[in-house]
Parts: C-alpha cells; structure tokens; sequence
C-alpha cells in the first residue's frame, strides 16, 4: 500500500507534529521576524499566527508569508477577543488537524524561538513544559523593575491561593502534549488576558498533569506596542482569587463529607 503524503508523520525532537501558535495584535513590526526565527530555530514545526483582524495589517503580512510557505498557516479572526480566546481557536485548530504537540508563543520576541529546542526535548517527559523566567538558569533582560516586580509578586500569589507548584505559572511560553490539551476542560476557559495561563496551570494541575519547566532568556520586547494595561492585571487578580475561594471551598465540602462518613483524617 502506498502511503498518502498526509500520512506521514515527522517526529520533531521525539514529540511528533509540532504547531507553534503565535497570538498577534498589530504585530506587524515583528511577525516576519519571529515566523523566520522560528523557521531557522525548529525547521520541522509548523506555525499559525493567530490573528484578530488587526488594524495594523498583522494579518495580511502573515497570509504573504503563508503564502510563500507551506509550514506557515493564518487564523484569520473578526477582531480583538484577547489572547485567551486566541490561543483557545489555536488549540482548537491545532486538535482538529492531529497535530501531538502546541507551542505558546508571543509574537514580540520575548519568547526566543532558540529556545524551542530545548522546550520540546523536555517535552518528551512532560504534559506541559513552561519556559520559566524564574527557574535556576533563566535570564530577563530589560525589563523594567515595574515589570519585575510585577512577575514576581504574580507567580507568588499565584502560588500561595492556588497551590499550583511551578514558578512561573504567568509565562506565555508553553509546550502543551495534545493528550493533555484533551483532558483539560478547555470550555471551561474564561480568562481573556495572561490570567489564561495561570488558569490553564491550574487546569494541568489539577489534572495531575507532568508539568516541567526550563529555564528560558525572557528579552522586553524592542518593537510594537504592548497590549498588557491595568485591565489584564485586575483580572488576574480577580480570577487567582475567586479560583482560591472555590478551591477552599471544595476542600472544606470534601473534608466535611469525608467526616460525616468517618473517614476523617485530621484528629
Ligand atoms: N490574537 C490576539 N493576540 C493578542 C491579543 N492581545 C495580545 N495579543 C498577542 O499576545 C502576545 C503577548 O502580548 P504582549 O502585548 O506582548 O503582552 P505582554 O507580553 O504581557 O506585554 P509586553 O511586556 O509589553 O510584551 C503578543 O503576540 C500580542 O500580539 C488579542 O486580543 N488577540
Ligand atoms: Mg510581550
């Protein structure tokens, strides 16, 4: 029997199909350069530059480069429904075309592309694998102490109300295994800005999901503006909080039907 070309199934870095999903707003300073980083870093992935109709021509720019590329795909979207909802359509995308593994990545160069490597052989032992700022080894250049700070305290908070033992649950840059995207309740989803990668954190690890992190070089981004705004920031706070409460809560209504069954543990 001849095999159909749709058959056949590069195995990169031992994860199988790869699709890198880089979510864009008005990138068109950088989506060439971070499609042909990506290109040179991982020959073998694909990309989707998921686009919300930009006003910049983001989008535009990315089907050219599609175009002229077969490995280079655009997910064209009506307008700005943030990046949650961006990378949701990605996965999805990703899931229906049975690709094994997706890649978080931001379009401005924060995430180096040369990086990738190391992110997807770690990926051969993991469900989720986080490029970590704040793991032995991890660099961050040129952020401003603001943006520091901001991070830090993040991840601490993070960490405390939501038990979800990683360092940098805030990072956007991310191998997910598809079985896990499969396992995660991903409609569930409600977070627009990047409390959607604590929430998804949260999801894998209540999943009991391998999470691994690798230590990464984070670089401020040098062209674009940034979407982040005081917005993003209050619904990340707001959502690790409410995620806490209900967290609390299940515990207790756990323990007290644990109780009333007499299979309390504590004295
Ligand atoms: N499709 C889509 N992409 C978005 C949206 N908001 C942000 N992005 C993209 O998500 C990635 C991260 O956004 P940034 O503006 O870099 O946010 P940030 O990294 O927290 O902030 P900076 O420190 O300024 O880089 C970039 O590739 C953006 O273009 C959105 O609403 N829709
Ligand atoms: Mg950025």
């Amino acid at each position: 029997m001849v095999a159909q070309l749709s058959d056949i199934r590069p195995v990169v870095f031992g994860v199988g199909r790869v699709l890198v999903v880089i979510p864009t707003y008005n990138e068109a300073d950088n989506v060439a350069a971070i499609v042909r980083r990506v290109r040179r870093a991982a020959p073998q992935v694909e990309i989707l530059v998921a686009d919300d109709n930009s006003p910049d021509g983001t989008g535009a720019l990315a089907a050219a480069l599609a175009r002229d590329d077969g490995q280079v795909h655009v997910l064209h979207r009506d307008g700005k429904r943030g990046l949650g909802a961006a990378y949701l359509a990605g996965f999805a995308w990703a899931r229906q075309r049975g690709y094994d593994a997706v890649v978080e990545m931001d379009a401005d160069g924060s995430h180096a592309p040369e990086d990738l490597p190391a992110l997807l052989r770690a990926a051969r032992d993991a469900d989720v694998v986080i490029g970590s700022r704040w793991t032995r080894g991890a660099r961050v250049l040129n952020w401003p102490l603001r943006r520091l700070m901001l991070s830090r305290c993040g991840n601490l908070y993070a960490r405390l109300a939501l038990g979800v033992p990683v360092a940098d649950a805030t990072g956007g840059y991310r191998v997910y295994r598809a079985a896990v995207l499969d396992a995660l309740d991903l409609e569930s989803v409600c977070s627009q800005g990047y409390s959607f990668q604590v929430e998804l954190s949260r999801l894998a690890h209540r999943a009991g999901a391998r999470i691994v992190e690798v230590p990464i070089t984070f670089a401020e981004r040098e062209r674009g503006t940034s979407k982040m705004s005081p917005l993003i920031v209050a619904e990340a706070l707001w959502r690790i909080t409410g995620w806490a409460m209900r967290d609390r809560r299940t515990a207790v209504r756990r323990g007290w039907r644990a109780a009333t069954v007499g299979q309390a543990r504590w004295p």
